[in-house]
Formats: structure tokens, sequence, C-alpha cells
């Protein structure tokens, strides 16, 4: 790959976006090799949790605006059908928790593919920005689906037209993200944050996951439906009896996934 870096380490897919000198904004070939690394995490068993960060001082700064001023450059409508949708997509249906580990700045599709995250982890000198209406776009990648959910409407509604850049404080204040890691410990933190995550009941974690995917659409009858459903499931699990019987016998829980 020429614009991802792709590894996996003790049950840890890491995904590096690697353009540093463009601040890591998406050409085609990126969200193209992107995609097939989150396939490849989805599909891989050993693979329990997936981190996704930025090579260099930013996270992403979104659209690679030169591609798109290039006659032989992607259409608008392939950019957002074929590049974020499908990165969006598979982000949220991925059977295991999504890190982001925001370590600049992140803007535009960059912003809002960190946002649809399930856990977000920021760099203290990191910012947000909804760079959008600043060139006459409107926010994309979920990013009109998940900021309201995520700060509110009145917030959401003026990052998206002011298009100001807030800081990681800021967006940690506002639960937009998780939290924020001071800069001298944030590599450290989201590597551990990672492994910690990967050892977690898996299984029950997907189930989690498709129970918060469904609340966003669902009633409160259908979602207790779905919990009822779900958390059958997740009794099947051996994680569950691990879980259990470690917590009985005072013992550190050993988790496999599974
Ligand atoms: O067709 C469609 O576009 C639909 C899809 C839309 C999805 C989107 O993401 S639209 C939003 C696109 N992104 C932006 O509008 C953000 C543009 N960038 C910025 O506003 C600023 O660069 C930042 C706020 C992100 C960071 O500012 P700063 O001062 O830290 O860095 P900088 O000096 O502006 O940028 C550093 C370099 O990265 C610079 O290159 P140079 O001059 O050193 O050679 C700059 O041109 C380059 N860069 C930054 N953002 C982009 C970019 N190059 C291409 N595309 C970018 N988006």
């Amino acid at each position: 790959m020429q614009y991802i870096l792709f590894s996996i380490e003790d049950a840890v897919a890491r995904i590096t976006l690697n353009r540093p000198d463009k601040l890591n904004a998406f050409n085609r070939e990126m969200a193209l090799e992107m995609q097939g690394c989150l396939d490849e995490s989805a599909s891989l068993k050993e693979v329990r949790a997936v981190l996704i960060t930025g090579a260099g001082k930013g996270f992403s700064a979104g659209q690679d605006l030169a591609e798109i001023t290039d006659p032989k450059g992607p259409t608008m409508a392939q950019i957002l059908s074929e590049h974020y949708n499908p990165i969006i997509r598979k982000i949220r249906a991925m059977a295991k928790p999504v890190i982001a580990g925001v370590n600049g700045v992140a803007a535009g599709a960059g912003a809002n593919i960190a946002l649809c995250c399930d856990i977000v982890l920021a760099r203290h000198s990191a910012s947000f920005v909804q760079a959008f209406s600043k060139i006459g776009l409107i926010p994309d990648s979920g990013g009109t689906f998940f900021l309201p959910r995520l700060v509110g409407w009145q917030k959401a509604s003026a990052l998206m037209m002011t298009g100001d850049k807030i800081s990681a404080t800021e967006a940690e204040q506002m639960g937009m993200i998780y939290q924020v890691i001071p800069d001298e410990s944030f590599e450290d933190k989201i590597r551990q944050f990672s492994i910690q995550m990967a050892a977690m009941p898996t299984h029950g974690l997907a189930l989690t996951k498709h129970a918060l995917n469904y609340s966003l659409s669902a009633s409160f009858e259908q979602q207790l439906d779905l919990e009822d459903k779900l958390q059958q499931q997740a009794a099947l699990t051996a994680d569950y009896r691990e879980g259990v019987d470690a917590f009985i016998h005072k013992r550190k829980p050993e988790f496999r996934g599974e």
C-alpha cells in the first residue's frame, strides 16, 4: 500500500493514514486502501480491536482538495459513494471496537471518520474542524448524523455552519470525544488502550455495538426487545462463562473473544 501503514500486534490492527506532507488528506487510493484494511481487520479472527491514527502532525485534513480540481480525478459522486460512505459503513459494521487515536488536526471527512469510531481519544494538541462550510460543501461522512447526537443540535449546527476549529479539550468537554491525552503520553496511551480493548470479550462488545447502532433508529420497545435477544446471545458465549467464573474465584478473567 502507498498511503496507509497497516500492522497487527497484540490483537490490535493499526491503520495509520500516511500522507503526512498533506496532513493525511484523502485521495482515491488512500480511501480504497483504507477500505481494504478495514475489510482485513473485520475478517481476521486474531484481530480483536482496530486503531485508526495518522502519521505526522495531522490525523486527516479530509478530502485532498488538489484531487478534486484535477480533471482526471474522481467525480463528486464517486468521492462519497465509493470513498467515504463505504469507510463509514465498514467502521460501524465492524464487529469489534474501533478506536480513533486523533494525533493532530482532524478536518472535514477526516473529522467525521474519527467521530464515527466507537471511542475517540485525542492528543491534547489535536483539533477538530467541520471545514466543509468554508468551501461551500455540506458535512459528509456521516457528520450530520453523528455530530448532533454527540454534542446536541445547537452545537452541531454552529460547528458545521461556522467551520470553527475547536481544541481537543473543548471537544471532550462537549462530549464529542471520549478523552484527551497529554501529548507526551499519547502514543503509549492509545496503544495500551487498544490492547486493553482487544483483551475484552470481543463478541459481547460486538453485540453492544449492534445494540448501539440499532438504538439510533429504534423505538424504546424495539430497543428493549433487542437487548433481550442480544443478552441471551451474550450469555451463550465462552467469555461470559469465563467472566462469571473469574469473578466468583477472585481471579483475573482471560477472555478469548468467543
Ligand atoms: O468532492 C468533495 O470534496 C467531497 C468530499 C468532501 C469531504 C471533505 O473532507 S471536504 C473538506 C476538505 N478539507 C478541508 O477543506 C480542509 C483544508 N485544510 C485546512 O483547512 C487546513 O489545512 C487545516 C485546518 C486542516 C490545518 O491547518 P494548518 O495551518 O495546520 O496546516 P496547513 O498549512 O493549512 O496545511 C499543511 C499542508 O497540508 C499544506 O501543504 P503545503 O503548503 O505545506 O505544501 C496544505 O496545503 C496541505 N493540506 C491541508 N489540507 C489539505 C491539504 N492538501 C490537500 N487537501 C487538503 N484538504
